[in-house]
């Protein structure tokens, strides 16, 4: 005898095409206010990636990592979110903490290498660079969440690369088991360093890494900020019924380079990147306002002039702030400061002194 015991489907979802064209039986219920906000949004964090690209250039930050290609995956789906939920980052998600309200100075002092500036903020959690090591601590916070019979979902975003690493599968398996009120959202921007994504598996979608482990997982055009909403929006709902986690595969693409440190140009080719300028995020919103009448020139100023100010200021707050004392760098890792640490700062502090520094 023989018999199937399991087949399985991924869906993708896309709302606006690539030029701006809606598929309306998928159009969310999003006022127009609201698509206009995340265009605005959208344009601050391509502004933020400019200037940041500049300091890093002129010797104020020591690196960066560029979001540009990814503000409607970013945004959209930041957007989704409510401020009380959680949201524990990888390193390329400076558009998500602008879209959750995070003071644009403090953006720029994390980036500036300085720790202080992820104090206080309690919902956000800071940048993880162990790649994939966010999705354990995320479950573990939904985890909580869920026993404390509490409203609040976590979402926690990663790499194509970091679905590689163990601790995505060991997450996975522990939020689908216990139906955890998370949302894995896979930013795949096709490469993870020189990596492209066909070489990081042999799984022929990320998405389908989460149906072995009981995880609903659905792709979306990850550059159709619209469809990006609409179906984080509605893994949002799902966890906060207690109807369990989802995996978003979010296909899009890294514009930059990794990082500041990087040289694309080496690894990947011309035609390629030209292919996903034409997919530009922001380039299809404004085709859509154009469809539906609602795009000037003058408001396309306006919200790139709006934008600039902004980031001009946020900069010249972060860079006024004096430098953290070397002391610091034994600080906000543990609650209680084991013994060994307690006596190596004392000693760098010791001779911080007696040199003078
Ligand atoms: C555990 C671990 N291995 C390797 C690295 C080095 N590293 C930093 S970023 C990166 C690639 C990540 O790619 P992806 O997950 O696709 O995220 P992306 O950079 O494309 O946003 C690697 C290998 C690291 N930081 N942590
Ligand atoms: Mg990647």
């Amino acid at each position: 005898m023989k018999s199937t015991v399991k087949s399985f489907s991924v869906e993708y979802f896309q709302v606006l095409d690539s030029e701006g064209n809606v598929d309306n039986s998928l159009m969310p219920n999003i006022p127009e206010s609201k698509i206009k906000e995340i265009y605005h949004l959208m344009v601050l964090v391509r502004t933020f990636d400019e200037k940041l690209f500049k300091l890093q250039r002129s010797g104020k930050i020591g690196t960066y990592a560029e979001v540009r290609g990814e503000e409607a995956s970013e945004v959209g789906s930041a957007m989704a979110l409510e401020k009380e939920d959680w949201m524990c980052p990888s390193f390329r998600e400076t558009g998500v903490f602008i879209t959750r309200g995070a003071p644009r100075d403090k953006i720029v002092q994390a980036w500036r290498g300085d720790v202080r500036a992820f104090k206080g903020d309690k919902k956000n959690l800071p940048v993880a660079i162990p790649v994939g090591s966010q999705t354990l601590y995320a479950t573990g916070i939904a985890w909580a969440s869920k026993l404390k019979n509490e409203k609040d979902i976590t979402i926690v975003y990663f790499g194509d690369g970091a679905t590689s690493e163990g601790d995505f599968y060991e997450a996975m398996n522990f939020a689908g088991e216990f139906k955890l009120p998370i949302i894995f959202f896979c930013q795949n921007n096709q490469w993870a360093i020189s990596t492209p994504r066909k070489s990081q598996s042999a799984s022929e979608t990320i998405a389908q890494k989460g149906i072995a482990s009981g995880v609903y997982s659905v792709q979306v055009d990850g550059n159709d900020a619209v469809g990006v909403y609409k179906i984080t929006k509605e893994a949002v709902d799902r966890a906060r019924n207690g109807e369990g986690p989802t995996l978003i595969e979010s296909i899009t693409y890294r514009m930059g380079d990794h990082t500041t440190s990087d040289d694309s140009s080496r690894y990947r080719t011309e035609e390629e990147v030209k292919y996903w300028l034409a997919r530009d995020p922001l380039l299809r919103l404004e085709k859509y306002f154009r469809n539906i009448n609602t795009w000037n020139d003058e408001y396309g100023r306006w919200v790139k002039e709006t934008c600039e100010k902004e980031v001009d200021e946020a900069i010249a707050k972060a860079l006024a702030i004096e430098k953290p004392g070397p002391d610091e760098l034994f600080d906000y890792v543990y609650a209680v400061m084991p013994k060994e640490l307690q006596e190596q700062k004392k000693e760098l502090e010791e001779e911080v002194k007696q040199r003078g520094l």
